[in-house]
């Protein structure tokens, strides 16, 4: 790609190979220039404002199937956790980077974009005029929505970036934390986007829609390398990096978390549980006891959001990070 010649950090040379291997196995995103050159921007004001930062990573990855796409394989997330935890991080002063997928949730407005209160609630329609209106009831609400989410855009504070595919997703996840790692301690990469484990090199999927013919059909996937071993240790090594595991049985839920803070020398996984991760999450990092975030009785009737929760206790974790120099301290 032209922006990455003569820039090292690109280079697929010194990749490890399976990593090599899957980068020249899947399609560079279309739009690739153009984003790219917006994150260096957005890098280059974070540092100019000497602003915290975060890297928010939201939504699922698709695997597609077919080159000329019909069918894919997808993963559970609305993008409700990484909308919800950018506007707490806007809130409190931070830059946010919202890495997310194409039509899910994003901060603000998604209490417009919900199934259960989407934008059509907050309508009213004059059959005189022919006129459809946000109804007085909502209309401070909506305004308010609506201001902060644009506003937040149009200063700069909030680049919004998006993908569909896994192999999309790790294009922007490398051009993302090598070009925000100037920020140093800075930063916080917050990955919580679900991504597919599994993925289809080019030179192995079909290029038409594959036909039924009345028969099974049987996919041979491969691995999607694991990148966060290069985020932690090559591209932004100085960064607070914070990921989610996501388990379906809790008994192995504090395990798995364990084992990805072994594998990966991070600072933080959150764990959550699929039945319940909206009202509870467990915090573990190298050097703490597990500590768990739950939302109380009425919170969880409320509908409460649990994200400013995490946030709030991530800001102090990350407030730490900074204030230690790293040759002064231990993991927090
Ligand atoms: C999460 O666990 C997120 O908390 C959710 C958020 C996806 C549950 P929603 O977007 O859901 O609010 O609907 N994200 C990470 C999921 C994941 O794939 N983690 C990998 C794993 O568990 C590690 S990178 O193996």
């Amino acid at each position: 790609m032209e922006n990455h010649i003569n820039d090292k950090r690109y280079s697929l040379e010194d990749l490890p190979e399976n990593v090599a291997k899957f980068y020249r196995s899947v399609p560079f995103p279309h739009d690739y220039a153009t984003n790219f050159k917006s994150i260096k921007e957005f890098a280059r004001q974070c540092q100019l404002s000497h602003s915290k930062t975060i890297l928010i990573t939201s939504g699922g990855t698709i695997v597609p199937i077919e080159k000329n796409m019909v069918r894919y394989l997808d993963n559970f997330s609305g993008g409700g956790r990484g909308a919800a935890t950018a506007e707490y991080f806007l809130e409190h002063g931070y830059h946010v980077l919202f890495l997310y997928r194409k039509n899910s949730l994003q901060p603000f407005i998604r209490h417009l974009m919900l199934h259960d209160t989407n934008f059509f609630t907050f309508l009213s329609y004059n059959p005189e005029q022919h006129l459809a209106y946000v109804s007085d009831t909502y209309k401070e609400q909506v305004s308010n929505l609506f201001m902060k989410w644009k506003s937040y855009i149009d200063s700069g504070r909030l680049l919004r970036v998006h993908f569909e595919t896994v192999g999309e997703y790790l294009y922007y996840l490398r051009a993302s934390t090598i070009e925000l790692s100037t920020l140093k301690r800075n930063m916080i990469i917050f990955a919580a986007a679900a991504v597919s484990d599994f993925y289809i090199p080019l030179d192995q999927m079909s290029e038409h829609k594959i036909q039924s013919k009345n028969e099974g059909l049987t996919i041979n996937l491969d691995p999607v390398p694991k990148l966060l071993k290069l985020v932690v240790s090559e591209w932004a090594p100085d960064a607070y990096t914070v990921s989610f595991k996501l388990e379906t049985d809790i008994n192995i839920l504090d395990a798995k978390c364990q084992t990805s803070l072994n594998s990966y020398h991070h600072q933080l996984v959150i764990g959550n549980l699929l039945s319940d991760y909206k009202n509870w999450v467990v915090f573990h990092t190298p050097s703490k006891p597990a500590m768990y975030i739950r939302k109380t009785e009425q919170q969880i009737k409320d509908h409460v959001d649990i994200e400013p929760m995490i946030g709030e206790r991530l800001k102090d974790l990350h407030r730490i990070y900074c204030d230690h120099p790293p040759h002064t301290t231990t993991n927090h």
